[in-house]
């Protein structure tokens, strides 16, 4: 077996694990831990308690791997793979008993940065929809056996999704990024999880999806299923605060691209 394909097992099972957990802990009732970079920025208990077993499972499995997660942060490694981990992306809607909320996990080769690693593997399983997503570094990218593939034609217009940041101050630029996007939209999709807009993307349930200010976590395994969808997925501004990222077909990105390069942080 290729070391992809033996990286994604290994990503889908940690996932499926972790996500059942998450699951069962937002059944018996979900507890604030804190908050970070802003009082709307949470992490609950189960965030935490998730990513201790991700972390975990993936130590046991593979000793010699680096690990980046969002909660717990970086491990160095000496094999050259760096697991890239979200333990509940969508922290908000489960906080607040939305389904759309997810595990992430990603293997990548290379420092922990998205415009220089080589992501090879990636799941993204969202428990309270029943769904996970995955991908394997040249072997496509998959939800249960369905083969997924981005959209290519928008005659009525690109369904688009975004998002917005925990700091209110940053919310008038992103408004701005939505005015520009929407004359070449049906319409707007705002999910609340990055993991799950870039599946979507992947899966051609959304033509496209931007937003700013995006974690290496939020973005390691959603970029993948989007890329071995036949999709592009590009950042822009990395040396911003905020760097904006953009994900869609070929001819979605490009007409987005155009559209919000003109919007400087
Ligand atoms: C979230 C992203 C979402 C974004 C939020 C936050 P978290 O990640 O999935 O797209 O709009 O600001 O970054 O905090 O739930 O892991």
């Amino acid at each position: 077996m290729s070391l992809e394909l033996e990286l994604r097992d290994l990503a889908v099972g940690v996932a499926r694990e972790a996500g059942e957990l998450a699951l069962r802990r937002r059944r018996e009732g979900v507890h604030l831990a804190a908050t970070k970079s802003s009082i709307a920025d949470i992490v609950t208990e189960a965030d935490r308690e998730v990513e201790e077993l991700i972390r975990g499972r993936l130590t046991a499995a593979r000793p010699d791997d680096g690990f980046l997660g969002e909660e717990s942060g970086a491990g160095s490694g000496t094999s050259g793979i760096t697991w890239v981990v979200d333990p509940i992306d969508g922290t908000v809607n489960y906080a607040y008993g939305m389904p759309a909320y997810n595990v992430s996990i990603a293997a990548v080769r290379g420092a922990p940065v998205p415009e220089s690693w080589e992501a090879l593997a990636g799941a993204v399983h969202a428990p309270a929809l029943g769904e996970i997503f995955t991908a394997a570094r040249g072997h496509g990218a998959w939800v249960g056996e369905t083969r997924l593939s981005v959209t290519s034609d928008t005659p009525a217009g690109a369904l688009l999704a975004t998002g917005f940041g925990y700091d209110p101050a940053t919310h008038e630029g992103d408004l701005a990024a939505v005015r520009r996007a929407m004359s070449m939209a049906r319409d707007l999709r705002r999910s609340g999880s990055a993991a799950l807009d870039l599946a979507y993307v992947a899966a051609g349930r959304l033509d496209g999806y931007f937003e700013r200010g995006l974690q290496p976590w939020d973005l390691a395994a959603g970029a993948l299923l989007v890329h071995e969808a036949g999709g592009v997925v590009t950042r822009h501004d990395v040396g911003s605060a905020r760097p904006l990222l953009i994900a869609a077909g070929p001819d979605v990105h490009a007409s987005l691209l155009a559209l919000l390069d003109q919007i400087r942080e």
